[in-house]
């Protein structure tokens, strides 16, 4: 391969370990994790599927945190370093001009997207069943809320960090009212981040018999990074075994300017629920990442994940050894 170039705003100083002399796989786990436990303020009953993005020289994030009464709330964080977080006691507020969408119902896996000149926040939000909201903040104190962006049932609402063809775009995954047994990745853009369309299919769960981990349905993970291999996509995948869904994670190279034309796909996971906290808890058997840091120059990764439905994980890669072993194991 030529010599790979990866987009993004130099981020020397972001959480970093070493793989570990004995580890053979493409990611490794940050050997403190999980890096945020479940009761990191006073009212959480969970703390996972999480976003967090480079902020004034630190960090800022934010947080699913269900509460002690099991609903779903998004809550503000900041951090120095990335790994040990100040999460607000009380939870994110929206501004919003229109008292209908406006009106709270619930929030969860939420991710945020740095985009020209604001953070842009995505969510899953209540609206009559689960939709994508959209907020944007400059300053994670106060956030805008817009127009949902597609009609209910959707989730996993996933931005690209710039415009393509002129238009913002948004991954995302239609589903249903419940725990939606099938699920494909489309694509949708937006001239004005109010009216969505230009929908296009991106991706459909794997055949059983090729890849089982990704079978029953796939959904976006963090905001795709830029590369001159095209976007690349960290992306969860589900399989149903006898005791339930099992969330693991790979992932995809798209195309540059027409993102819904999959280049390379993974036919083996790069991270499954294998340790004690991302196999027990609330939910088991879950990791499902939805936020990435990386680096350009050294070409470092750092993926939060959600474990268990419980507590939130870190693992580590190298951005051009995902990238070759996507291509080397492509199942497209
Ligand atoms: C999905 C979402 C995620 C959750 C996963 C596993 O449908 O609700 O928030 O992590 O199920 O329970």
């Amino acid at each position: 391969m030529d010599k790979l170039k990866i987009i993004g705003e130099p981020l020397p100083d972001m959480p970093w370990e070493d793989r570990p002399a004995d580890c053979k796989e493409v990611l490794w786990r940050y050997s403190k994790n999980p890096v945020i436990p479940r009761d990191i303020i006073p009212t959480s009953n969970s703390v996972f599927n999480s976003a967090v993005v480079p902020f004034k020289g630190g960090y800022a994030g934010v947080f699913r945190c269900d509460d002690t009464n099991r609903r779903m709330r998004l809550h503000v964080g900041f951090s120095a370093d990335a790994i040990h977080w100040n999460i607000s006691e009380t939870k994110l507020e929206f501004e919003c001009e229109d008292e209908e969408i406006g009106k709270f119902v619930y929030a969860y896996d939420p991710r945020v997207c740095f985009i020209e000149d604001r953070y842009y926040i995505t969510w899953c939000n209540g609206y009559h069943g689960p939709t994508i909201g959209v907020a944007y903040t400059f300053d994670f104190e106060t956030f805008h809320q817009l127009e949902n962006a597609y009609l209910p049932f959707n989730r996993n609402g996933v931005m690209f960090p710039r415009k393509i063809n002129g238009n913002f775009a948004m991954l995302s995954r239609p589903s249903d009212n419940g725990h939606t047994p099938f699920g494909d990745i489309f694509y949708s853009e937006s001239p004005d981040m109010c009216f969505w369309g230009k929908h296009r299919h991106v991706m459909a769960p794997a055949p059983f018999e090729v890849s089982a981990w990704q079978c029953l349905k796939v959904g976006a993970g963090p905001i795709p990074i830029e590369t001159s291999e095209g976007w690349l996509l960290i992306y969860h995948g589900v399989l149903q075994s006898c005791n339930g869904y099992v969330y693991s994670f790979g992932a995809a190279l798209l195309d540059l300017d027409q993102p819904w034309k999959i280049k390379y796909r993974t036919g083996p996971y790069l991270l499954s629920p294998q340790k004690d906290y991302e196999c027990v808890g609330d939910v088991p058997n879950v990791t499902f990442p939805c936020a990435a840091l990386h680096d350009p120059e050294s070409d470092r990764i750092a993926i939060y994940y959600g474990c268990a439905d419980t507590v939130t994980g870190l693992a580590f890669g190298h951005i051009s050894e995902i990238i070759e072993f996507t291509k080397k194991n492509s199942i497209v």
